[in-house]
């Protein structure tokens, strides 16, 4: 059996190491270009930093295979055996406007179980870390599991492009949505939106489109913690594809599922 205790050792060391290679770009000025559009930026730091992860992977465990959103990774098209799923910086708009509210976000997952997940806020040095069945923990401070509560008590992370005219959902459906929470924020960093759900600081977070990397940390904490995390018509989460994602609490869960989702049916 993989000795998960030693991964999740040295996977928090190369973060803390890369953590610190990001902050020491910060007084540089980085070479930035877009990618798909122009909100989509990526920099000479999101490729340096999933290369050393790389690197540093393929040194210590030849047989781990890597996603990365960079591309520097395996070509993976089945979930077998130990995978590491890799967003370098999940955030990157962030990273290039604040200098802030970015992370790295790392999931190990083992024929498609979730076993670790890290996400290293590296501005506010707060590492948040999971090994399945051992709890969740914000650097030595473990975390709670997850309370029950409802649609009028409740703040979930929301771009508002989802309540705008999008191609991806009517508008109204997630409209009706935020007029009866309590309120929405938006902090443009999945990764960070999720470990915030695990944290309690959000009770749910809603999107229609993200990547393997940007919630394979995330979703393995939520989950250790009583939470629920779903694609936005309640079906179990593609890893190795594009998904909407539903991340709450229970109770809010089944609540925004039923009550406003229909079900899945919409
Ligand atoms: P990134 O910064 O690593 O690209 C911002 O709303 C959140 O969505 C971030 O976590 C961002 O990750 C992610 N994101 C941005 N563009 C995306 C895309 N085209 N597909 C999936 N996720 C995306
Ligand atoms: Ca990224």
């Amino acid at each position: 059996m993989p000795n998960w205790k030693e991964i999740d050792l040295q996977a928090k060391q190369w973060m803390k190491e890369a953590g610190e290679i990001i902050k020491s770009s910060l007084s540089r000025t980085l070479k930035i270009k877009t990618k798909s559009n122009p909100n989509d930026l990526v920099t000479e730091m999101d490729q340096a930093i999933e290369q050393f992860f790389i690197k540093n992977i393929k040194e210590t465990y030849p047989g781990h295979r890597i996603i990365g959103e960079e591309g520097f990774g395996d070509k993976v098209t089945q979930l077998d055996g130990i995978v590491w799923l890799i967003d370098p910086i999940d955030g990157t708009v962030n990273f290039v406007h604040m200098q802030r509210n970015f992370a790295i976000s790392i999931g190990i997952y083992e024929d498609g179980i979730g076993r670790i997940g890290l996400i290293y806020d590296v501005i506010r040095d707060e590492l948040y870390h999971t090994i399945r069945g051992n709890g969740v923990f914000m650097n030595d401070l473990p975390l709670e599991q997850l309370d029950t509560v409802q649609v009028p008590e409740a703040i979930i992370g929301l771009n508002t492009t989802w309540v705008t005219k999008n191609t991806r959902i009517n508008p109204a459906i997630l409209g009706a949505l935020v007029k009866d929470l309590r309120g929405t924020r938006s902090y443009g960093s999945a990764a960070l939106e999720m470990a915030s759900v695990a944290a309690g600081r959000l009770d749910g977070y809603i999107t229609l489109r993200l990547a393997p990397w940007d919630f394979a940390a995330g979703k393995i904490m939520v989950e250790e913690l009583g939470g629920y995390v779903t694609d936005l018509t309640g079906k179990s989460i593609n890893l190795l594809g594009q998904n909407s994602v539903l991340v709450a609490k229970p109770g809010l869960y089944e609540e925004i599922l039923k009550n406003y989702l229909n079900n899945g049916n919409w």
